[in-house]
């Protein structure tokens, strides 16, 4: 087989480079490890930028977002009993929109199915080769045969744990990386939302968060130890749990029968470069967030909208774009990066610090940030300008 570009990956960050070459007449074939079910399954973030739902919109891929997205003007952040509200509209005049991850990846495949696009599901052993060379291949077995596909260019949208950072030249990619010492155990309930805007909360006990994917459905959070077993989370002790943190008086949390449920562990993660030769990366595949700052979605959307647009612009004779495309890319990235670890670090506790002294003065520290950013208009222009989206 002959194509334009080979995308390893059929997330988010693929299906929508898909939809970008597509659009301007540029063949592609998308390959993806898993099965369609798996891929349509996964349950992830929630929070569209303002530039994400822009992109989403130029493509004609908008209809579910406008049908079922749930725009918000803000967010509450929340702590010693007081819930203060960051109002995005007043502060930097944009909003974000509530949106599954789910349920836009649904929207893309969906589309895709309909163009004709060819998406090669549960394909093994993908593997791209000569990517450093004018002619890379990408050799894949399917139904027990192998093959290979001939691409000018290959991109690896197949995320973290993907192959294609792996195949870049030995020695040539650095890793700049930490981990935290909790995660989120992350909830669907079908109960209608508590909130009108997310609610973002420090707690002694740890961090919470209320957030929806629907006006019937909750979508929640609680920050749990670093190794737990979602085995060891009764839904009586996730409510006791959600209910302690978010509680305030005058306001109820309502309850509901949980349908999903999962715990993600935190990590903050970038490669030092998003190129080598014909091979791009993308999303996931070059970098990770911790969830707290809603940018993992969002980056990856931003990565594709540069790289799309990079790969169109060479296709019409301009080779620079593409060539600053892991730059550019990455100067953004390390934006998201620090705002990420920022939003983390303001609202998580450090239960692993031994010393009981640093924990407090730790935690109090946090009380002041939240008290400060809270009670100032250009802090929470910041944290607003940043949340919303960066320009792409
Ligand atoms: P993805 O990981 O989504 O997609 C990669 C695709 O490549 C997958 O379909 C995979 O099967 C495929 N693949 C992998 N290796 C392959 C190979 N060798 N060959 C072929 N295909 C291969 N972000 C937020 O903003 N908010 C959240 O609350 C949030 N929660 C998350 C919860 C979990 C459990 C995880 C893992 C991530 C979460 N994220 C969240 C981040 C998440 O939304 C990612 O940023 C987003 O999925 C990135 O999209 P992609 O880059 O497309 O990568
Ligand atoms: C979600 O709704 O899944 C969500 C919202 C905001 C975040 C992370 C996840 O920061």
């Amino acid at each position: 087989m002959q194509t334009s570009v080979a995308i390893i990956g059929a997330g988010p960050a693929g299906l929508l480079l898909g939809h970008i070459l597509g659009r301007a007449g540029v063949p592609f074939v998308i390959l993806e490890r898993s099965s369609r079910e798996h891929v349509l399954g996964r349950i992830r973030a929630g929070v569209l930028e303002q530039g994400s739902v822009d992109i989403v919109t130029s493509l004609g891929l908008d209809a579910g977002l406008r049908e079922r997205g749930l725009e918000h003007g803000g967010i509450h952040l929340q702590y010693e009993g007081q819930r203060r509200h960051v109002d995005f509209r007043d502060l930097v005049g944009r909003t974000v929109t509530i949106y599954g991850q789910q349920a836009l990846v649904t929207d893309m495949l969906a589309e895709h199915e309909r163009l004709g696009s060819t998406i090669l599901f549960d394909a093994d052993d993908v593997a791209p080769h000569g990517t450093d060379g004018p002619d890379p291949i990408v050799s894949y077995t399917l139904d027990g045969t192998r093959h290979e596909l001939h691409a000018d260019f290959v991109v690896g949208t197949d995320g973290y744990h993907g192959i294609c950072r792996q195949s870049f030249p030995t020695g040539t990619l650095e890793s700049y990386e930490r981990s935290y010492p909790f995660a989120w155990l992350g909830i669907l309930a079908d109960v209608p939302p508590s909130t009108d805007d997310l609610i973002y909360a420090l707690h002694p006990d740890g961090f919470a968060m209320h957030s929806m994917r629907s006006r019937t459905v909750s979508r929640l959070y609680l920050q749990v130890g670093p190794d737990e077993s979602i085995d060891d989370w009764s839904d009586e002790r996730i409510w006791d749990g959600l209910q302690t943190r978010l509680g305030l008086s005058g306001w109820t949390l309502e309850e509901g029968r949980i349908t999903e449920k999962s715990i993600t562990p935190m990590r903050s993660f970038v490669t030092s470069s998003l190129a080598s030769g014909r091979l791009f990366l993308a999303g996931d595949a070059g970098h990770i967030v911790p969830p707290t700052g809603a940018k993992g979605l969002n980056s990856a959307i931003a990565d594709v909208a540069l790289l799309g647009r990079a790969l169109l612009e060479q296709r019409a004779g301009d080779d620079a774009p593409l060539a600053s495309y892991s730059d550019r890319a990455l100067a953004r990235q390390w934006q998201v990066q620090q705002f990420s670890q920022w939003m983390t670090e303001l609202l998580h506790v450090h239960h692993e610090d031994p010393d009981a002294s640093a924990r407090a003065f730790r935690y109090r520290s946090q009380v002041g940030q939240l008290e400060y950013v809270t009670g100032s208009r250009n802090a929470m222009a910041g944290l607003a300008e940043q949340y919303a989206g960066l320009p792409f």
